[in-house]
């Protein structure tokens, strides 16, 4: 037990999911630790001076914090079982680019459709479904972003389909409706139990939203 490395995390997270898909993508088992926002423990605050944000992997008594920078360290540091990135070089890079397009593009345009309202709601949702419909063209025919295999494009990606529920109901729009192969392809990622021990359930994702629209709108 002294070993394991630590997640700290957040359960309705999608940047904590993405590691912990990761970690469960490479059977590492690990100690699951939910933090508490309003009085975030010591452990946090001296791993993440920086930002002092969720998720940090804390392996061998060392941080590693940004969601992104620990599904690739999780790779690097147990190579051997399902690689996250191909071999060659330009598909290593091309991953990179596509998850940094999820992070850049589709994280701000997701929290507008449930975290506001309005005209930057409105703005919100039509950036949201620019985004869908760019994924979705990079996804084609593949199973996955990553080719045949479940890569770091699709770690990246699948943990906001937790939310896709609560972006319909706020947003009041149908996401399969607008890209339905992005749909089949979150229903395939699903059918991996390293995404689906990891995500929550939906209902509860709404919920959630709910309560933040309430005390923020
Ligand atoms: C984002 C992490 C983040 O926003 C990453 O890891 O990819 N770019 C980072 N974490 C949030 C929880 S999810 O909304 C967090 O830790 N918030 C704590 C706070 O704002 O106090």
């Amino acid at each position: 037990m002294a070993n394991l490395p630590i997640l700290l995390d957040y359960w309705p997270s999608m940047f904590g999911m993405r590691a912990r898909v990761a970690l469960r993508e490479k059977g590492v088992e690990f100690e699951y630790r939910e933090e508490d926002f309003s009085n975030k423990s010591p452990l946090l605050l001296q791993s993440n001076p920086i930002h002092k944000k969720i998720p940090v992997l804390v392996h061998n008594g060392k941080p590693v914090c940004e969601s992104l920078n620990v599904v690739q360290y999780v790779d690097e540091a147990w190579p051997e079982k399902n690689p996250f990135f191909p071999s060659d070089p330009y598909g290593r890079a091309q991953a990179r680019f596509w998850a940094d397009f999820v992070d850049k593009k589709f994280t701000d345009a997701q929290f507008k459709v449930w975290g506001k309202k309005g005209e930057e709601q409105e703005a919100g949702k039509k950036e949201f479904i620019e985004a869908v419909k760019i994924l979705e063209s990079e996804l084609g025919d593949k199973p996955y972003f990553g080719g045949d295999s479940f890569g770091y494009v699709d770690i990246s990606l699948i943990t906001f389909s937790s939310w896709f529920q609560a972006y319909e109901k706020f947003g009041n729009f149908s996401i399969e409706s607008e890209s339905p192969k992005l749909i089949a392809w979150a229903k395939r990622c699903m059918e991996k139990e390293s995404v689906s021990k990891s995500l929550p359930d939906s209902e509860k994702i709404v919920a959630y939203a709910a309560e933040y629209r309430k005390n923020n709108l």
